[in-house]
């Protein structure tokens, strides 16, 4: 692999120790679910159908949606109707176990599949989800990881958003390539890919401008970036990654669903779970689309993007047992 940044043995990303990251559960501690799911088994530690649907209703609440919450309580309903549960703690441990199962087969890490390369990730999504820190956070994580990275600065909408990229590439010294504000996206986003054709690089991360998906004319923009990058590889971008803001609640569904009518989504990142998020609309989008969720944002430290891990964030947002909910 061509070594092409500057500098990089002496000014190393280093992450913060092991010890000084925050636990899932650290993170998700002021979510909705979890609060609400504490306060339920501490009102109702009597198992019977009404703690059911209370729970329900707790889980509608925090975003896990309709269709999900309805085919959960069902099961556990059919469940409780065979006696398989001793007491409200049995059914708070089968509550665990399903919620984990809904969400292992979108926890699909992304992987930087060495036959393209450079590998292209094209970040999109609406305005202010948090495309760019993530972008951010993911170059410093694969560069760790020995990955040579180019930046686009794709979002022309704004000449901050340029700025907001170099600014991070300086600092961390990764190649940022841009031009002028009021330039075209795709034009960026093709310049950046030849860029780092020429340059050897392993991975090229496209930032682009934040649109509502209602927005026809910059929905249509993305189409273009797809077909100008084939002319260069046909393949490309071989990960386009939808970034949802984890406090959308249930509209996360529609972005999805028309970012993958626009360009096509191999992959979610889940941000802004921290802080007063609901926690639920994981599981809506796992039940809705089956996409992989790459990473979740738990906070604004480089730390904070994690590899989606569906039992540390379940563990997260439950209560450890009833004696803990009641306590
Ligand atoms: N608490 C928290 N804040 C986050 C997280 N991810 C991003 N943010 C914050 O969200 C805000 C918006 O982030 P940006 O990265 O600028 O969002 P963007 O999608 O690029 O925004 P536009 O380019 O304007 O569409 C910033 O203040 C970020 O620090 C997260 O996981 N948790
Ligand atoms: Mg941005």
């Amino acid at each position: 692999m061509l070594k092409f940044w500057k500098n990089r043995e002496a000014e190393p990303a280093v992450p913060a120790p092991e010890s000084a990251k925050k636990t899932w559960r650290e993170r998700l501690a002021g979510s909705v679910l979890n609060r609400d799911i504490r306060d339920l088994f501490a009102r109702h530690p009597k198992l019977d159908e009404s703690l059911l649907d209370e729970l329900e209703t707790v889980l509608i609440g925090a975003d896990v949606g309709v269709a999900a919450s309805t085919e959960l309580i069902d099961g556990l309903r059919a469940r409780l109707a065979k006696r398989e549960f001793a007491d409200a703690g049995a059914l708070l441990a089968a509550l665990r176990s399903e919620l984990i199962a809904l969400l292992v087969p979108v926890a699909q890490p992304l992987r930087i599949d060495p036959a393209h390369q450079p590998f292209v990730i094209l970040a999109v999504g609406v305005n202010g989800v948090g495309k760019t820190t993530t972008i951010g956070k993911l170059a410093r994580r694969l560069q760790n990881d020995g990955h040579g990275v180019v930046l686009a600065a794709g979002d022309t909408f704004r000449a901050a958003a340029v700025e907001q990229l170099k600014t991070w590439g300086e600092r961390n010294d990764v190649a940022v390539i841009a031009q002028g504000s009021g330039a075209d996206s795709a034009s960026v986003i093709f310049d950046a890919l030849q860029s780092a054709q020429s340059k050897g690089a392993d991975v090229l991360i496209a930032d682009t401008a934040g649109r509502l998906h209602t927005q026809g004319g910059l929905m249509d923009e993305l189409s273009k970036i797809r077909r100008v990058l084939a002319k260069l590889d046909s393949a490309a971008p071989h990960e386009a990654l939808l970034v949802i803001d984890g406090t959308t609640g249930q509209n996360a569904i529609n972005q999805v669903r028309q970012f993958k009518q626009a360009i096509g989504v191999s992959g979610l990142v889940v941000t802004k779970l921290d802080g007063t998020a609901k926690g639920g609309v994981v599981f809506a989008l796992a039940r809705e689309f089956g996409l992989p969720i790459r990473y979740v944002g738990l906070g604004e430290t480089l730390d904070d993007l994690r590899e989606f891990d569906p039992t540390a964030f379940v563990d997260a947002l439950l209560p450890v047992s009833l004696g803990d909910a009641q306590s």
